[in-house]
């Protein structure tokens, strides 16, 4: 297999697998299948970049979008998540071109309109356009790969299936898929054939450039997205490196995904990186409370329960103890005194990207949603592994989504509504997945019962599917 002495790939075209090499590290380039081809999607992608651009596709990227299972809101704390990736994905079709432009269209011409993009001055203004996304995958790679080298021009058809603004990583698709199609141009245009095309690199990468679009994330979804295995759902580490180890899901049971009517753009909206703040405060006071060397301002919940030696499964508790057991909340004047930093010091550090005053900081809430959740996760993750016991993995999910809802304060009263709904129609669990503040839940119900479930969701619910775990992005060659 051909690859050069650091491993890494080679472009090659005309066999039949065209790159591979270390076949599980790198990113998968392969022919169309035919049947995929045929389908009436991938024709009238195919048919839109002709009609828009005068010209045929070579590549085409497909990136999946995610239901997350049980992990909520604690990738960007430092802890392990659970999620599976998804049938719903993203397609792009891609070429190079000789303007020097990007060049975009998409099918769903009523919400993404046509742009032309100048790449030598890319900009990320609020609140964000869906191009934005594109720039924030193609962004990422120029910088890694092109120094130096003229802006690279694309052409580039999308299609996506995945409800956006929902939990379900629309945008990390987005993010991903352009990253693929930047790369895989690049390679075309310089007939280069030792790019690295290593997936954790690139996952790597698309993790730290979505957050041009303004939102502190963890790393979840990138992940999924990029290393997903079909068939199994994976446990993702961050810390002390990205790793994702597959989990078999037990047998019996159906993963459900259903919208319960509420969308949220979460780079539009302050929710998410006040949370990003609040749990970096609380990790804050909690290493001030119990005297932790070595803690740097802005460190992680993560970092201060390693160093503090309380087990994942007793910091919960201990927190009480910790933050003054009555207090409901903090001003900002409160944690500079606490914290001993001047108010600048505290603008830098927590509160430079969160686009709105928090009043009140409810920092003994977030801390304990995170640590119990992450205790879930290893929990669900250890439950799969050995019982199977289907009663326990959803009183899991149930209480996850309780935590979410009363001490993250992520959900949306659609969303309580439709958890409820999903147990009384049979689920054993269920829980909201993603962000929150609307978009989806995700629910556990046994196959036996899996018919009545599903007709009774479909009324409530427009995008109610259910989901077995689908494999990674991936690039076709289409010619
Ligand atoms: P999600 O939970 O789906 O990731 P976000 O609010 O983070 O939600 O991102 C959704 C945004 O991603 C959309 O507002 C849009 O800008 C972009 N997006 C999602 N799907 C598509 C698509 N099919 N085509 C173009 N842009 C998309
Ligand atoms: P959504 O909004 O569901 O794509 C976001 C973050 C994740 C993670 C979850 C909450 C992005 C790209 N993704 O996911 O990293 O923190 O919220 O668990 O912001």
């Amino acid at each position: 297999m051909p690859s050069n002495e650091q491993g890494q790939l080679h472009l090659i075209v005309g066999t039949n697998v065209i790159m591979s090499s270390m076949a599980s590290e790198n990113v998968p380039v392969i022919y169309i299948p035919e049947e995929l081809r045929q389908t009436d999607r991938i024709q009238r992608l195919v048919k839109r970049f002709e009609d828009k651009f005068g010209d045929k596709p070579v590549f085409l990227v497909r990136v999946p979008g995610r239901v997350n299972i049980i992990g909520e809101h604690i990738d960007y704390v430092g802890y392990s998540v659970l999620p599976m990736a998804l049938k719903q994905d993203i397609v792009m079709a891609v070429s190079v071109n000789s303007t020097g432009r990007i060049e975009l269209t998409n099918l769903d011409q009523e919400n993404y309109h046509d742009e032309s993009i100048d790449p030598t001055g890319l900009e990320f203004p609020q609140p964000p356009q869906w191009y934005h996304y594109f720039q924030c995958g193609y962004r990422g790679i120029v910088d890694r790969f092109c120094n130096g080298q003229p802006p690279l021009g694309l052409n580039v058809a999308v299609h996506g299936t995945i409800p956006a603004g929902s939990g379900l990583s629309s945008s990390s698709a987005m993010v991903c898929a352009a990253a693929f199609a930047t790369i895989i141009a690049f390679h075309q245009k310089t007939n280069m054939l030792s790019i690295p095309i290593n997936k954790l690199e690139i996952t790597q990468l698309c993790i730290k450039s979505e957050r041009y679009i303004g939102t502190d994330s963890g790393g979840m979804d990138q992940a999924i997205a990029l290393l997903a295995e079909e068939g199994s759902a994976k446990y993702i580490e961050f810390i002390p490196e990205l790793t994702a180890v597959n989990v078999r899901l037990p047998e019996g049971v159906d993963f459900y995904v259903s919208h319960c009517g509420v969308s949220m753009n979460k780079a539009a909206t302050a929710h998410y990186n006040t949370r990003v703040a609040e749990t970096r405060l609380a990790a804050a006071v909690i290493a001030k409370r119990l005297n932790i060397s070595g803690y740097r301002l802005g460190d992680q919940l993560w970092v201060v329960q390693q160093a503090s030696a309380i087990p994942l499964s007793q910091m919960g508790d201990r927190l009480a103890e910790i933050f003054d057991q009555d207090k409901h909340s903090y001003t900002r004047t409160e944690l500079v005194a606490i914290l001993g930093i001047e108010n600048d010091e505290m603008e830098r550090t927590f509160l430079s990207r969160v686009s709105e005053p928090i009043h009140e900081f409810r920092l003994y809430q977030r801390a304990r949603h995170a640590y119990e959740e992450a205790f879930r996760v290893q929990e669900f993750r250890r439950v799969c592994e050995t019982t199977a016991d289907i009663n326990r993995l959803g009183q899991l999910m149930n209480d996850s989504h309780q935590s979410c809802r009363d001490l993250y304060e992520c959900s949306h009263p659609k969303l309580d509504q439709l958890v409820t709904s999903a147990l009384s129609y049979g689920a054993i669990g269920s829980r909201l997945t993603g962000a929150g503040w609307g978009g989806c839940i995700v629910s556990l119900v046994p196959s036996n019962k899996s018919q009545t479930f599903e007709a009774q969701m479909n009324k409530l619910s427009k995008f109610n599917v259910r989901s077995g775990p689908s494999g990674g992005g991936l690039i076709y060659k289409l010619f």
